[in-house]
Parts: C-alpha cells; sequence; structure tokens
C-alpha cells in the first residue's frame, strides 16, 4: 500500500478496506443509476417526474453506513440515493418508476414517493418538510414499542423554512426522540439561492436553540460526514436525544429532470466547477485498486441492466387498484 493511500485510510478513521469497497459501491450504484434514469426518461418510459441527486450521493451514502438493518430511514422526493444507500431493491425502485405492479408502491407512487417498510424506508412526500414529522412520528412509535432502533431523516435546506421542521425539533427534544436529522444543504430551492431566503445562514445555531447537538459539514468530504454520522447516532443509541447534521452538497441537475439549468439565470457553472473537483465517486475510486473498481463497475452495470429488463418486462397494475390503499 502506497503511503498517500494509507494516508486516505487514516484520513478515512474508522473505515477498512471492505468498508471503502461497500461505499465506493453505493456511492457508484447511485451515481450509474441516475446517469441512466436520465438516459431513459426522454422515452416517457418513467412515468413520474424525477429529481435527481446527481452530485450529492456522499451525503446519504455516509450517513446511511453507519445505520443498522433495524434502523430507519425517511427521505423526501428527491430520495434515490437515501433509498438506494439504505439497502432497497434496485428492481422495484425501476419498476416504480415506471408505473409498473412490481414496484416499491405498486406503480402508484412513482420517483418522488418511494416507500418501501420491507427495506426500512418510510414513504416521502412532495410537500416540502412533511416528511419530518413522519419520521419524527415513527421514531417516537419505535421508542414507546422499546424497539432497539433509530429514524434518520433526510431533507433539504428548503425544508428547514417549514414550520413542521422547528415544531418537529421541539417535540423531538422535549421527549427524547431517538432520530437524526439529516440536512442536505445544496444551496438552493428550486432556483432560490439560501442567501435570498434566510436572515442568517445559522441553521445550525437555530437548531442548537432547542438543545439538539448540530453538525456543519461544509467540505462535502463522505468521510467527515460518516464520522459525524457516527458520533450523533452512537449519541442517540446512548439514549441522548435527537441529533442533527448539516450536510453542505450541491446539486448538478436541475431541480427536477434529467437536464441541466446552468443558462436559466440564477446560477452559474463556475458554482458547480468546485463541487465537480471534490466529487467524492472520483475521489473514493482513487483510493482503491482498477481490479477492485472494474469489478464493482460491472457488477452495477449488470444489475442495472436487470432493474430496466424488470421493469420493462412487469406488469402494469390491474385497474381495481385504483381502489385499494385509499381511505374513501
Ligand atoms: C409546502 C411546499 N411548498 C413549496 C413547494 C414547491 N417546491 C417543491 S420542491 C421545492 C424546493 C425545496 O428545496 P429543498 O427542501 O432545499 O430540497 P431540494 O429540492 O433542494 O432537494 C419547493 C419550494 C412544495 N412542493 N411544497
Amino acid at each position: 500500500m502506497t503511503k498517500a493511500i494509507s494516508d486516505l485510510l487514516e484520513n478515512s478513521s474508522r473505515l477498512d478496506i471492505d468498508g471503502l469497497l461497500r461505499i465506493y459501491e453505493k456511492l457508484l450504484l447511485i451515481r450509474r443509476t441516475e446517469e441512466a434514469i436520465a438516459r431513459i426518461y426522454p422515452s416517457d418510459k418513467i412515468k413520474s417526474p424525477v429529481h435527481l441527486s446527481i452530485g450529492q450521493e456522499a451525503v446519504s451514502v455516509a450517513v446511511c453506513d453507519v445505520l443498522n438493518a433495524e434502523d430507519v430511514v425517511g427521505s423526501t422526493y428527491r430520495g434515490h440515493a437515501a433509498y438506494l444507500a439504505n439497502g432497497g431493491s434496485l428492481n422495484q425502485m425501476f419498476a416504480e418508476m415506471y408505473g409498473k405492479d412490481t414496484g416499491t408502491a405498486r406503480g402508484k407512487g412513482g420517483s418522488m414517493h418511494l416507500v418501501d417498510m420491507e427495506n426500512h424506508f418510510l414513504g416521502s412526500s412532495a410537500v416540502v418538510g412533511t416528511g419530518i414529522p413522519v419520521a419524527l412520528g415513527y421514531a417516537m412509535a419505535m421508542k414507546k414499542l422499546g424497539r432497539d432502533a433509530l429514524v434518520t431523516c433526510f431533507f433539504g435546506d428548503g425544508a428547514t423554512e417549514e414550520g413542521a421542521f422547528m415544531e418537529s425539533l421541539n417535540f423531538a427534544r422535549l421527549h427524547m426522540i431517538p432520530i437524526l436529522f439529516v440536512c442536505e444543504n445544496n444551496g438552493l430551492a428550486i432556483h432560490t439561492k439560501t442567501s435570498a431566503r434566510w436572515a442568517t445562514d445559522k441553521l445550525c445555531q437555530r437548531v442548537e436553540t432547542y438543545d439538539i447537538p448540530a453538525r456543519r459539514i461544509e467540505n462535502g468530504d463522505i468521510f467527515n460526514m460518516r464520522n459525524a454520522a457516527l458520533d450523533a447516532v452512537s449519541a442517540i443509541r446512548q439514549g441522548q436525544g435527537p441529533q442533527f447534521l448539516e450536510c453542505f452538497t450541491y446539486r448538478w441537475k436541475e431541480h427536477v429532470g434529467p437536464g441541466e439549468d446552468y443558462n436559466d439565470d440564477y446560477r452559474g457553472r463556475d458554482e458547480l466547477k468546485p463541487w465537480l473537483e471534490n466529487d467524492q465517486v472520483t475521489r473514493v475510486a482513487k483510493m482503491i485498486s482498477l481490479e477492485d473498481r472494474e469489478a464493482i463497475a460491472t457488477a452495477i452495470e449488470r444489475r442495472l441492466k436487470e432493474a430496466e429488463e424488470f421493469a420493462e418486462t412487469s406488469p402494469f397494475p390491474e385497474p381495481e387498484m385504483l381502489y385499494t390503499d385509499v381511505f374513501a
């Protein structure tokens, strides 16, 4: 092992080579999956809007890597990364996007509403911020049932402007709910930057007023985020109540859809440049051998091909399905 690689391993503290391979496999799976979605999307086979998180993968991968199998994850309409990072089914996710009966919600939810309780993934919603109280309620239920598990709730910076966010912080701390709040701060709510929306960017300080420990990771470093998540999760497991992470990241694609939007007058490609240079997929790739990289890439291509075929060949739901899963 070269000195450079051993230094990197040192910096990626608490991770051995198997951990690095696991992290890389997840990062690449999510990147290649979303690239495939962007490629397929214009064919209209995917029946719902797609919010891609290309560029943001490291947050979900870092955090989900420190969770246990019994833990539960909640996310948003931009949820492919969290779903796959938490071990969701690629086949079912594709089938769901294609509106097929074999999908996670039998084709009724689409990309924006991934729900898969078998894989411990809470349903997500298009209404900004609404996943937060739902995740909180689930975590409270788990506490009351005496389950030794926690809930991780991912959301964007825009969601922190919703009243439900502050209410959830208050309730979580008051009742010492085992929940990890993770804000994926990509600096944008559709086309509006945080600088045009927030009186101050002191989000962690706002959270701390509820006596919830909060940490901001600004550099997008997957190992920094993983270490912060590890500390937060251990604190929750020790009964110290909710914890909060604010992870800076960057959305490379347009808000919704497979394209780019650097000519839309709200951001320029110059903003993307440092994040491209800081791409964690490329970075972690350099930490493992070419042989391992190739083996992982080949396995992922095979899985993606299978998932596409699974979605293509699965049936659409029967019309009667319209009357199931509804209250009235
Ligand atoms: C309550 C509510 N208000 C507004 C919208 C319109 N809307 C959809 S996505 C979005 C941006 C949310 O940004 P953020 O929470 O930072 O998540 P990101 O899209 O960056 O992942 C907005 C305002 C909505 N869906 N729900």
